[in-house]
């Protein structure tokens, strides 16, 4: 297996948020992303053997050589590609823009290339699908922007091929490398973005090089980090990542709609519109950008699944775009509340409802304005609040206006400023999260873990980690209602036997207790469910007698015993 994390290079970038360059970017808030090559043709199958994972690996997972690999180009005849369809897809879906491998890290130029090894020439296909679309996107008005796999070209060179182990980069990046960025930067009209990928060992100076020519002949274009050497105008985030809290400048998160980038045979596992939209708004309150995936099939058709999934969050969109998402700032709270999240724009503050009863009530603290008015724009109707110094109360409405998500729309008479610092607050309405990131630590550390499933598909998870005799997590919060609560943990799994912790609030020792599989763990397995590596166990219940700010902290009694207790969250309910 190709060490991945060792080719992603940094995520640094230059352009400023409030350049004019960046306008469009920061307004467009959701994109298509498209993997779609001669991957596509094998959908993770080869020489009847099935291959799981990112299926755009599939030459290195299956270690086919560059000939062999090759063969595939006289079978590729994605002959249902509709660009017409494929644009107005993502435009009803609420995409802004699309972004579409015009080659992979493969070596396939997706698009007519003076290179033979291309779409228009090497294939019964015979069309350039990069034409096609160029001209939809002006026609429909949707942004267009090419993904090139500016440092990986296993036709070039590769490690598990003998013949190609010791080709020369410099030879393709002159020869093929440059040439093809050029040949995509000026025969395709206007282009709004151009995406590259993992930069590997590339120097500074090859990377300056491809933004020199992006410049000469788009002068428009934005590059994105991933052109490595800190010389991108906006960051990628890790794949499927959507950060815990806000983030300043320009920066994107993209994800699968399934467990693969590019198509697979035996993925069906795709995500729904309302998971779509949810991290849309995750990423729109942490002051990001968003991309999600579609891995076209063998015969060019965006997979049934997923389309579906992309017109449910179109209808949303079609409803809520304009005031929720498009060139919205981010949430006045650094991270997403325990009953949704939120956006702004100017005086007036979204309310995106995620964990909420009909008739119920949500709690918060600190909102950093006065508040005149509360709508709720699924029903038309104004809600009622209560809001002092310190808490903030708003009475629900009785039904739902939405399938997907309900918006209040918070009236002030002023713009809402950003608040910097957490604010946790446990109430009884919701199951309430005290997160890794937002506990103070002293004598343990916080870990941001990731690992792959299978082949590439990465999940990540913040951990607190590391203990020492006497460390110690702390959460402050502020409580709306006292009472009884039954806390849960959340953890990894480890192969270490010390599992003890203690809970105290201020006022001293709550609960000690070792976790069920205390004793006999077997070791983790090298590739694991999704489900299989992180667990919650119920800890105990505890008293909070008065409203208001409490603190819970967290320990490791047995430290001595080598203690790897791996923490993600406590978690609260009202009991
Ligand atoms: C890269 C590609 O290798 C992959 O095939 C796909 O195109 C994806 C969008 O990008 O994979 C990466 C690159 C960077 C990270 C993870 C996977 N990263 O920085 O976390």
């Amino acid at each position: 297996m190709e060490k991945m994390n060792e080719l992603w290079g940094s995520t640094a970038s230059c352009l400023s948020a409030e350049s004019p360059k960046a306008a469009y970017f920061r307004q467009s808030k959701f994109a298509m992303f498209v993997h779609w090559g001669l991957y596509s043709q094998a959908g993770g199958q080869w020489n009847g053997k099935t291959y799981h994972g990112i299926t755009e690996w599939l030459m290195c997972t299956a270690n086919i050589s560059a000939k062999d690999y090759a063969e595939l180009a006289k079978e590729f005849n994605p002959s249902e590609f509709n660009a017409a369809d494929f644009v107005a897809t993502a435009k009803a879906a609420g995409m802004k823009y699309i972004i579409i491998t015009a080659k992979h890290h493969e070596g396939f130029a997706m698009f007519k290339s003076a290179d033979p090894f291309n779409i228009y020439d090497a294939t019964p296909f015979k069309r350039d699908p990069m034409a096609e679309l160029a001209e939809e996107c002006r026609k429909q008005g949707l942004g267009l922007g090419f993904y090139y796999s500016q440092f990986q070209d296993w036709q070039a060179y590769n490690r598990w091929d003998e013949s190609l182990k010791n080709a020369d980069f410099n030879d393709y990046f002159q020869n093929k490398c440059l040439p093809q960025i050029k040949e995509l930067l000026t025969n395709y009209g206007k282009l709004a973005l151009i995406w590259f990928d993992t930069p590997g060992a590339m120097t500074e100076e090859q990377s300056r090089k491809i933004v020199e020519l992006v410049h000469e002949y788009q002068p428009d274009a934005l590059v994105n980090s991933r052109i490595g050497n800190g010389v991108g105008d906006y960051s990628s985030m890790n794949d499927n990542e959507v950060p815990a809290e806000r983030i300043p400048g320009l920066w994107e998160c993209i994800r699968t709609s399934n467990n693969s980038w590019g198509y697979s045979d035996i993925d069906q596992d795709f995500c729904s519109g309302k998971e779509i939209l949810h991290d849309l708004i995750s990423v729109t309150a942490r002051g990001g950008t968003f991309m999600v995936n579609v891995g076209p099939d063998r015969k060019g058709r965006i997979p049934a699944p997923c389309r579906h999934a992309l017109l449910e969050t179109g209808k949303w969109m079609q409803k809520y775009g304009e005031t929720v998402i498009y060139g919205a700032d981010s949430s006045p709270w650094n991270a997403a509340r325990q009953w949704g999240d939120c956006t702004r724009r100017g005086n007036k503050t979204y309310f995106i409802l995620n964990n909420w009863t009909p008739g119920g009530t949500i709690t918060d603290y600190g909102f950093p304005g006065k508040i005149s008015k509360i709508v709720w724009l699924g029903g038309n109707k104004t809600v009622e609040f209560k809001q002092d110094d310190a808490f903030l109360k708003l009475t629900l409405p009785f039904e739902r206006g939405e399938e997907l998500y309900e918006v209040l729309e918070v009236h002030c008479s002023e713009p809402i400023p950003e608040l910097n610092e957490n604010i946790l607050v446990v109430t009884p309405e919701n199951p309430c999260r005290l997160p890794a990131e937002q506990a103070v630590l002293t004598g343990a550390e916080l870990k941001h873990d990731f690992w792959a499933e299978r082949f590439g598909e990465f999940i990540y998870v913040n951990i607190i980690h590391n203990w020492q005799p006497g460390g110690k997590a702390k959460w402050d919060f502020e409580l709306s209602e006292p009472g009884y609560y039954r806390i849960s943990i959340r953890y990894q799994k480890v192969d270490l036997a010390n599992r003890v912790w203690k809970i105290s609030d201020e006022s001293g020792t709550v609960i000690e207790r070792w976790l069920p599989d205390a004793q006999q763990l077997p070791p983790p397995p090298l590739q694991t469910e999704p489900t299989a590596r992180m667990h919650t166990a119920k800890a105990g219940v505890i008293f909070f007698r008065n409203a208001g700010h409490h603190t819970l902290s967290l320990e490791s009694t047995r430290p001595e015993l080598g203690s790897e207790l791996q923490v993600a969250e406590l978690i609260l309910e009202h009991f």
